[in-house]
């Protein structure tokens, strides 16, 4: 899978070079390149930003520069691209969207700053259904101050369902917002009895069948005191 991500901080992504998404890359299972929105302007002061029409706080992110960016990475493209901008007045990030984009082989991640890129920018992508899809993609209901950490958590959430990427592919079974969509069982490992706690008399028993109804029961315990709507 090839990512490519424009931004006007690339040092954000460093990251990306750690733990199991780091040495995905060095297996070329996955192929991220960042790019700095700034080299795609044209003036001394390297503009990314002007006042917003209609008047406003904050500033809002011009559309050449993006055009030129992403008109090159989609030249460069060997498929077809989904183009993903995070923006807090996206589709929500859910495991399915994280399922199906790790299918995806090429994605663009445009991360926006302060109020937000030019609607035009979405409006002429989205217009061109012949050479990229584009998705508006938010977290949650929270706002952060740009995209950047969005697309390292959604990054990190569809990279480790890369075939291989993940070592052992039954715990990408296993987790929360997994097969069943419940949130996960508690899990303990040694010593058996720390600071006065025991560890569940059933995970000692060497019964898989009753450990594997303790757990779909803990499931769907947690999930109904923390989590309601998932039921
Ligand atoms: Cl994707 N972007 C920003 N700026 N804020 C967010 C978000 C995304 N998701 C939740 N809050």
């Amino acid at each position: 899978m090839r990512i490519d991500v424009v931004t006007i901080f690339p040092d954000y992504f460093a990251p990306l070079t750690l733990s199991l998404i780091g040495k995905a890359q060095d297996k070329s299972l996955l192929d991220v390149a960042v790019h700095d929105l700034r080299d795609y302007t044209h003036d001394v002061h390297r503009t990314v930003d002007d006042s917003p029409y209609g008047g406003g706080a904050g500033m809002v992110m011009k559309a050449e520069p993006w055009a030129e960016a992403l008109d090159e990475i989609i030249a460069q493209s060997n498929a077809k691209p989904t183009l993903v901008i995070p923006t807090p007045a996206g589709e929500l990030f859910t495991q399915s969207r994280a399922e199906s984009l790790a299918q995806t082989p090429n994605l663009i991640f445009a991360c926006g700053r302060y109020e937000g890129i030019d609607a035009r920018v979405v409006e002429h992508y989205r217009g061109r259904k012949d050479v990229a899809e584009v998705l508006e993609i938010s977290l949650g209901d929270y706002v952060l101050n740009g995209g950047e950490v969005a697309v390292l958590a959604m990054i990190e959430s569809l990279a480790r369902l890369i075939p291989g990427v993940v070592g052992n592919p039954q715990s990408l079974v296993e987790e929360s917002h997994g097969l069943d969509g419940l949130l996960e069982y508690p899990v303990y490992t040694k010593p058996p009895l720390w600071r006065a706690l025991a560890v569940p008399e059933v995970l000692v028993s060497g019964n898989h069948a009753r450990i594997a109804t303790w757990r779909a029961e803990q499931s769907r315990l947690i999930t109904e005191q923390r989590r309601p709507d998932l039921l």
